[in-house]
């Protein structure tokens, strides 16, 4: 493992390294000290599951075989592709979300001189990807594939976005439920963590993802498991293990402990909610994290926690597919959701 992360380190100075010498840009002096601040600064600082993951996958499908330098290296490619999409998706997150903390240090569009720079720095970093599959892909037959896999992945995930966001428009929390709930984790998070990892890595094995569709149930399942401690940790985290200051209470997000609190709540605790949720004034959010208390929410996630863990453990060992044993695997073991 630590000789896989160091092997993929290596694999992303080659990476900065060729955007550098693209062709589409002269790169002047200022220009590129400012890129790689972008990438250094909000890409290879999370935890890399997502990354490590299509190499790990790669080499569960290739179970006996000894992979190629060669087919290694193509593996972190790609891992990194969606490392480089994470660090685009959370830039602009951390701006439609109020967020101030990511990955223990100050959010890129919080710091000075960056700014709203940072929207069209995210969109350096998507079109990066674009650039590096080129690069080292387009020779291959499925290059098409892959190409469509991000396009198609991008579009789920920004619609999870674009549903998480316009869901806190509605001042009526009585829309908020697990079913919205569950829809927006899948699109907004599902395709591209879990996802797309497993999906690059069968293409790289030369199968066609349309004949493994039966893996995505369970990954979205895996998903709401990690949101829904995404969503706990937003409130009751500790930001110097989580890295980030939650703003779930403050953005009106349907997270899972408001809807936990409104399936618990009597009438007036409903009212209590519907005045408190969605603002910006402190004593708001103390009032709601108070009914949170009040309502045990720290006991209902813990039990939900346990039980979802020993249910996907066993689903993902009998799983007929054996890359979503040994991602269950990976994810579970390694896996700190809030440092995404
Ligand atoms: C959104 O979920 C995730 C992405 C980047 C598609 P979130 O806003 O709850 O994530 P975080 O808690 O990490 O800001
Ligand atoms: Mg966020
Ligand atoms: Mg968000
Ligand atoms: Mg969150």
């Amino acid at each position: 493992m630590a000789d896989a992360k160091s092997k993929f380190m290596e694999v992303y100075s080659i990476l900065k390294t060729q955007i550098f010498e693209d062709p589409a840009f002269e790169f002047d002096s200022a220009s590129r000290q400012w890129v790689d601040s972008v990438m250094d600064y909000n890409i290879p600082k999370g935890k890399l599951v997502r990354g490590l993951s299509v190499l790990g996958c790669y080499k569960t499908l290739r179970e006996g075989q000894e992979l190629t330098e060669d087919e290694v290296f193509l593996a972190c490619v790609l891992g990194w592709c969606i490392e480089w999409f994470q660090g685009c998706a959370l830039i602009i997150d951390d701006i439609v979300d109020r967020s101030h903390m990511r990955r223990g240090q100050p959010c890129w569009h919080t710091l000075p001189g960056v700014g709203m720079i940072a929207v069209n720095d995210a969109l350096v970093l998507r079109n990066h990807i674009g650039r590096m599959l080129k690069l080292y892909f387009r020779k291959k037959p499925y290059y098409v594939d892959l190409v469509e896999l991000f396009n198609e992945v991008e579009f789920q995930s920004i619609s999870g976005q674009m549903i998480d966001l316009i869901t806190t428009n509605d001042k009526d929390l009585a829309k908020y439920s697990l079913t919205l709930y569950n829809r927006i984790t899948e699109y907004k998070s599902a395709y591209y963590s879990l996802y797309l990892p497993v999906a690059c890595a069968l293409i790289l094995a030369g199968e066609n993802i349309e004949d493994h569709s039966n893996v995505k149930g369970i990954l979205v399942e895996i998903t709401a498991y990690f949101q829904i401690q995404n969503d706990y940790l937003d409130c009751y985290g500790d930001p110097k293990v989580t890295g980030k200051v939650g703003t779930d209470i403050e953005d009106r997000k349907c997270s899972w402990l408001v809807v936990k609190a409104l399936e618990l709540a009597n009438e007036e605790q409903k009212k209590l909610l519907q005045e408190n949720y969605g603002q910006q004034d402190p004593a708001c959010v103390a009032k709601v994290k108070e009914l949170y208390d009040l309502l045990d929410l720290q006991s209902v996630y813990s039990m939900y926690e346990k039980e979802t863990y020993e249910k996907l453990s066993k689903w993902a060992e009998r799983h007929s597919s054996k890359v979503v044993k040994g991602l269950w695997m990976r994810y579970a073991e390694g896996y700190v959701e809030a440092a995404r």
